[in-house]
């Protein structure tokens, strides 16, 4: 059986609810498993929460609740977030499911068994925060750089993952681009970041706890727990079957799915899915991921967006602006996908007016409105008409897909922009107002030019605003289906719909208040 195109998104952390940082990696690994779909390829999209360790053991102390209790709420917020931001996920695993607890104890299990797990006394400063030891080098002003938090020491006598046996292994399937089994990281950046690191030396990491009670107990020494990071990491084979098959075998999905395709991510967390994650696989006898994907970071005045920090913007307080999909249109807009960037309220409005509301919206309403009030909605294909402008957007549609296979999600959303705004000065140019007057022939062809833009736009901007995209199908009356469409791109597709409509006001306008000087604050 075929394997299905398989992406993952971290499992977020329930030490609080989520934002729109956790929206921006579900709602791009939602763009491309609707890309997927849309092209017939099967998909198998993985996202979830991360509930053991320390930090969220705090948490819920911090909130009287038990553990589980507190996990069981948080979690379902991120499961509510995600119904509401139209995320099409088909697997939501949290870390306390039983299932994937037996397949962390057979993970860890073949580990110790092949000799990769010894015990040792460690020593190191331990950020509760990033769940993660620091060395001295990371510290700014003896404060975890992230967090700003001042790391706690500890010193225990736990089990040790023979990392540091990977690292010639690891250098070679993440450099070499002709090997059969090449780990690609993206962007080419963090690859040659995660490279210099590794070419420094690699170092066994500690993957146990003496004291920390809520975690997944060592198979073979009950007296530790599993470090959060080891247990975490397992989901996205647990998610898919591993260890779950009848007396502890692998299930058949398993088989098939694995490996992944793409781990989107941002870079925060590159070297657990880089180095550390590989190099568990590689000692487990699995082949690695193909593609780990890092975007960079949402940043407020400069200062990563954080749970901790408390700098956040929800995606309940962006869908209440905006509505879903020009959320998640403008999370995706809002910069490169893969560089950091700050963002604002105030900046999301501009975008949306300039992009939406003035280009998109504008193209959609007017065009409409032109074919219902000149031919009634019924738009036949004219006898002299030829796919003249579609040479003109051939190469806008290839730059999308183009953009798309390389995750450059927001230069997709430029190309659907670059199509908009194409017809509407071609809508200026050729005055349809004007036609009607005089020349009722060539009226017929720019509507008709016209609308089936219309029909490409809704179809392009489908992985992306999934509800605007069947608003603007309904009012084509398309009996053509927007994958259908997606797969014949970017030949010429003749309009199938006989009764346009208008649709409603897709994006209106968004005011925006401005200081006493008429400057936008
Ligand atoms: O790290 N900008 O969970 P987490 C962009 N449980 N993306 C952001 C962001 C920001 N300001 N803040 C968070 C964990 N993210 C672990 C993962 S996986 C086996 C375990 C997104 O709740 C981004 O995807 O801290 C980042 O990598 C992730 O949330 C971290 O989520």
């Amino acid at each position: 059986m075929k394997k299905p195109f398989y992406i993952t998104t971290p499992i977020y952390y329930v030490n609080d609810a989520p934002h729109i940082g956790h929206t921006y990696t579900t709602v791009a690994a939602d763009v491309l498993s609707r890309w997927a779909r849309l092209r017939s390829i099967e998909t198998f999209f993985l996202t979830g929460t991360d509930e053991h360790g320390g930090k969220i053991l705090e948490a819920a102390k911090e909130k009287h609740k038990e553990p589980k209790d507190y996990c069981d709420e948080i979690s379902g917020k991120y499961a509510q977030a995600w119904e509401q931001m139209d995320i099409s996920y088909d697997r939501f695993i949290r870390t306390t499911d039983p299932h994937h607890q037996l397949a962390v104890e057979k993970f860890i299990s073949n580990l110790h068994s092949n000799g990769d797990i010894y015990k040792s006394k460690y020593e190191g400063l331990y950020c509760l925060q990033c769940e993660k030891f620091l060395s001295p080098g990371d510290l700014q002003d003896n404060a975890c750089p992230d967090h700003k938090t001042a790391p706690e020491k500890h010193c225990e006598e736990n089990y040790f993952f023979k990392l540091s046996k990977y690292r010639e292994q690891l250098v070679e399937l993440i450099s070499n681009k002709n090997h059969p089994k090449h780990f690609e990281i993206l962007p080419e950046e963090r690859r040659n970041e995660i490279l210099g690191k590794l070419k420094l030396g690699l170092e066994d990491i500690s993957i146990s706890r003496e004291n920390l009670p809520w975690a997944i107990p060592m198979p073979f020494d009950r007296s530790q727990t599993i470090y959060v990071w080891i247990d975490a990491l397992i989901n996205y084979v647990s998610a898919i079957g591993y260890g779950n098959g009848p007396e502890n075998t692998d299930t058949e999905e398993f088989t098939r799915a694995w490996p992944v395709d793409i781990h989107l991510l941002a870079k925060d967390i590159l070297w657990f899915h880089c180095v550390i994650w590989p190099a568990m696989l590689l000692a487990n006898n699995l082949p690695l991921p193909k593609r780990v994907f890092a975007h960079g970071f949402f940043t407020i005045n400069g200062q990563k967006m954080s749970k901790t920090i408390g700098n956040i913007i929800k995606p309940a307080e962006l869908v209440e602006i905006f509505g879903v999909d020009a959320s998640r249109f403008l999370l995706l807009n809002a910069f490169p996908f893969g560089a950091d960037g700050d963002i604002s309220i105030a900046a999301f409005k501009e975008k949306y007016n300039a992009h939406l509301a003035n280009n998109i919206g504008n193209l959609v309403s007017r065009a409409t409105n032109m074919a219902t009030k000149y031919y009634n909605g019924t738009l036949a294909k004219p006898s002299c008409w030829e796919p003249s402008v579609f040479d003109e957007l051939k190469p806008m549609f290839l730059k999308y897909e183009n953009s798309m296979e390389n995750l450059k999600l927001n230069e997709v959303l430029d190309s659907v922009i670059a199509v908009s705004s194409f017809a509407n000065q071609y809508i200026d140019r050729q005055a349809p107002w004007n036609l009607a007057k005089t020349d009722t022939a060539k009226l017929q062809v720019v509507l008709y030019d016209s609308m089936m833009i219309v029909k490409y736009i809704a179809a392009l901007l489908s992985p992306f605003m999934p509800s605007a995209a069947e608003k603007i199908w309904k009012t084509l009356d398309e009996k053509d289906t927007i994958a259908s469409t997606i797969q014949k791109m970017p030949a010429f597709m003749p309009l199938t719909g006989s009764a346009i409509t208008k649709p409603e006001n897709l994006f209106p306008k968004m005011p925006i208040p401005t200081d006493e000087a008429g400057r936008h604050p």
